[in-house]
């Protein structure tokens, strides 16, 4: 009972989703996959292509919390002519998996930074970036949205293969048994091994801090040398004018999300409690060369020459980047974690049948 074309099933549509949309009464409504979110604007593929779309009012009013909204991988139902300057987004099919983190200033709302992930391609570099700790954080949010997670070591050309086999032991030796590929961008070793993972019609998702190389791999992996720029315009929307696309399609029909949400973080941050004493940071990070700027090593960004020219304090600085790192992950007690890390291991097994990409 395919109720929708064979084209979004090459997009990520699957018999589950199909079985959620004729649950919900979805079924029979044009559907799109969401690829990009930016403040009120979005950017949504279908078999008729790419095309721009906005909340509908009666969606907005109805939403309760900020999970209801729309996020990257998202598959919506949605009105379009083809000849509107946007469509109109009237719902969210249920999501088979997600990555969210709690919502600034909130103790229980989750803000929704991806979904319908299949694979977490969790990204930290073998020179100064290697953090046990800081992996085993994304593992959490990673399998906690019922996503299966590997982890990609970067940057192995700067280090002897010694250190290399270190790290991997320490990895192991702290309980993470999770598929670990050792890459470098500059020599190219490891880069198709990366590939091979990645499967037609399978969503695959880049995360790591700032600086170790997702956006090379992803330009490695797509032998081009244009993601940063590629960029989708609008046409006469004032300070809106344009939505960087986050979800890419790979030539063997892989989908790779790099990096997803981290705009909306400094958004979020901003609007909330640790933006309104940050306002100059904020405001400087707007000319930062990377639009997913950490502001801790980038080359091009405008906080740290802001430092380096005396227009910014450091210690204003520190306190910033203090606050930030505690609520990135603020939602996880060591406790609950082991809890979950269990719950993951039942889910495991009872989802297996459901994720063909653990057989492959
Ligand atoms: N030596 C080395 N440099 C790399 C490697 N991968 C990326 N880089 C460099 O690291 C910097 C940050 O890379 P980028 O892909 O923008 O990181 P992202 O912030 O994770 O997307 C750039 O200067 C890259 O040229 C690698 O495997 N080895
Ligand atoms: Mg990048
Ligand atoms: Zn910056």
């Amino acid at each position: 009972m395919n109720s929708v074309s064979e084209q979004l099933y090459e997009i990520g549509w699957d018999e589950w989703f199909d079985a959620q949309a004729h649950e919900k009464g979805l079924a029979g409504h044009r559907l799109a996959r969401v690829v990009a979110v930016d403040r009120d604007q979005l950017l949504v593929i279908d078999e008729s292509g790419e095309y721009r779309a906005k909340l509908a009012g009666r969606f907005q009013y109805m939403a309760e919390q900020p999970s209801d909204f729309p996020c990257v991988g998202d598959w919506v139902c949605i009105q379009y002519s083809g000849s509107d300057q946007f469509g109109i987004i009237h719902d969210v099919v249920p999501r088979k998996s997600f990555l969210r983190r709690k919502a600034a200033g909130d103790t229980i709302a989750y803000q929704m930074i991806a979904s319908n992930i299949d694979v977490a391609l969790i990204v930290q570099s073998c020179h100064f970036d290697f953090n046990v700790n800081r992996l085993e954080r994304y593992l959490v949010m990673v399998r906690n949205g019922h996503v299966h997670p590997v982890v990609l070591l970067t940057k192995t050309d700067l280090v002897s293969p010694e250190a290399l086999r270190q790290l991997i032991k320490e990895l192991r030796s702290s309980g993470i048994d999770t598929e670990v590929i050792a890459l470098s961008n500059v020599t190219g070793d490891g880069v198709d091994t990366v590939r091979e993972i990645l499967h037609s019609g399978k969503t695959y998702c880049l995360l790591g801090s700032s600086g170790v190389g997702k956006s090379t791999l992803i330009n490695n992996l797509i032998g081009r040398h244009i993601h940063e720029t590629k960029t989708v315009s609008g046409t006469g929307e004032g300070r809106h004018a344009t939505v960087r696309r986050e979800l890419i399609v790979l030539n063997n029909g892989a989908m790779l999300i790099d990096n997803p949400g981290m705009r909306e973080f400094g958004i979020l941050g901003a609007k909330e409690g640790i933006g309104s004493s940050y306002a100059d940071i904020y405001a400087l990070s707007s000319h930062c060369k990377y639009s997913d700027c950490s502001h801790s090593n980038e080359p091009g960004c405008a906080v740290l020459s802001a430092i380096e020219n005396g227009n910014l304090s450091r210690s204003h600085y520190q306190n910033f980047i203090k606050l930030r790192g505690e609520s990135e992950f603020h939602d996880l007690s060591n406790l609950e974690k082991r809890n979950k890390d269990k719950a993951f291991g039942r889910y495991i097994k009872s989802a297996k049948k459901d994720l063909e990409i653990f057989r492959r």
